[in-house]
């Protein structure tokens, strides 16, 4: 391409604000370029204010329904044996703002989604020296922030609990570290639980609390927030939120990309909850034909997303539609439209992108 050409816009890279107080920042993801999220760009959700650290009384208490508590400080989970995960980790709420009819809630658009190496205490590590009750049958993460929220009258902490389940608790970390840096204050710090598959809402933030219970957890993060409801309000066949959906975005073009004939690469990213990404479909022509993409990651492994690149050779000016849709080892797709629902999650419907390839005569 010789001459003089326009060039299309795209955002430059930083953290784009969806809600001020509690403080919520979603990852400008078209110009992320790396497999791993720079700390710096993941993004950020926070039901609460942040919360105050005192590292001179910081601890970890685990207790509940056992025989005896136990507590750890900072120094002692630091000297713990430490395994590396690398796991990307998707809000529930990612991608509400394309739901139609719109649901109330952050409006996330493609970017609250991040893939981090996550380092810390393998939480059965921890779980292995306790002895529960008989009567525990989940375990509660009390992270240290607390607020009040608009449809309760005293503060809460935000508190989220998963089943006794082995494999689950097995793939599980206590990490300290997010991409060999001390987890970032707005991520967590010190301590966050990393629940390698799930939504974002497991990843407990600042745990300083570890309880086993004896009836199914209902803290309102749990019984009223993160439910798929099929009728607003109707909590009659509430389903919980738990393991990721298959999913995937592209990153290159971006909506509205004016493109110039040539050979062009569609890229992007996808991911899905349990197993892996089997194969990645890209059509640009608004689903009618669809085509193989490769994958390109350096790994594709379980938890983390994975790149993939389409080499399209762009001859005819026009409006096209660019549409991406996975697949994962255990046969789920991404629908065209993701089950609407009355609190906006889970939306992995395939996503298009509409670009123009303009015709300029010189
Ligand atoms: N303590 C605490 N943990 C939390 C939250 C929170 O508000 N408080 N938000 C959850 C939700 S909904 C998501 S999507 C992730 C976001 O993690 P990040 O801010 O590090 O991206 O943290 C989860 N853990
Ligand atoms: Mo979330």
């Amino acid at each position: 391409m010789n001459q003089d050409l326009p060039r299309s816009i795209n955002d430059k890279p930083g953290l784009i604000p969806r809600q001020v107080m509690p403080e919520n920042l979603e990852s400008p993801i078209n110009n992320v370029l790396t497999w791993v999220t720079p700390n710096e760009l993941f993004y950020t959700r926070s039901h609460l204010t942040y919360p105050t650290i005192d590292m001179h009384s910081w601890r970890l208490s685990i207790g509940g329904e056992v025989s005896r508590p136990l507590y750890f400080n900072y120094e002692q989970l630091k000297q713990m044996p430490q395994v590396d995960k690398f796991v990307t980790i998707e809000c529930s709420g990612n991608k509400r703002a394309m739901f139609e009819p719109p649901v109330p809630g952050e409006q996330w658009k493609l970017g609250a989604v991040g893939n981090a190496k996550w380092t810390g205490v393998p939480l059965t590590f921890l779980l292995d020296q306790i002895k529960p009750k008989d009567t525990a049958v989940e375990i509660v993460f009390t992270g240290a922030d607390s607020g009040i929220r608009p449809d309760m009258d005293t503060p809460v902490n935000f508190e989220r609990s998963l089943p006794l389940d082995k494999t689950l608790l097995g793939e599980c970390l206590l990490a300290l570290k997010m991409n060999d840096e001390p987890i970032p204050y707005k991520h967590g710090f010190p301590l966050r639980l990393i629940v390698p598959g799930w939504y974002g809402m497991a990843h407990v933030k600042w745990v300083t609390q570890i309880g086993f219970v004896s009836n199914p957890f209902k803290g309102p993060f749990q019984a009223i927030d993160y439910v798929y409801l099929t009728n607003e309000g109707d909590y009659s066949n509430a389903v919980p939120v738990t393991e990721m959906k298959v999913n995937s975005i592209i990153t290159w073009p971006s909506k509205g990309e004016i493109i110039h004939p040539g050979q062009h690469s569609v890229r992007g990213l996808a991911w899905t909850g349990k197993g892996t990404i089997s194969n990645v479909e890209i059509s640009v022509d608004n689903g009618m034909s669809w085509n193989v993409a490769k994958l390109t990651s350096p790994e594709h492994g379980q938890y983390t997303w994975t790149f993939w690149e389409y080499a399209w050779n762009i001859t005819n000016p026009g409006h096209y539609f660019v549409l991406a849709r996975a697949h994962d080892s255990n046969g789920n797709v991404q629908p065209k439209a993701a089950p609407w629902n009355a609190k906006g999650y889970g939306n992995n419907s395939i996503h298009t992108v509409a670009i123009t390839i303009p015709q300029i005569l010189h």
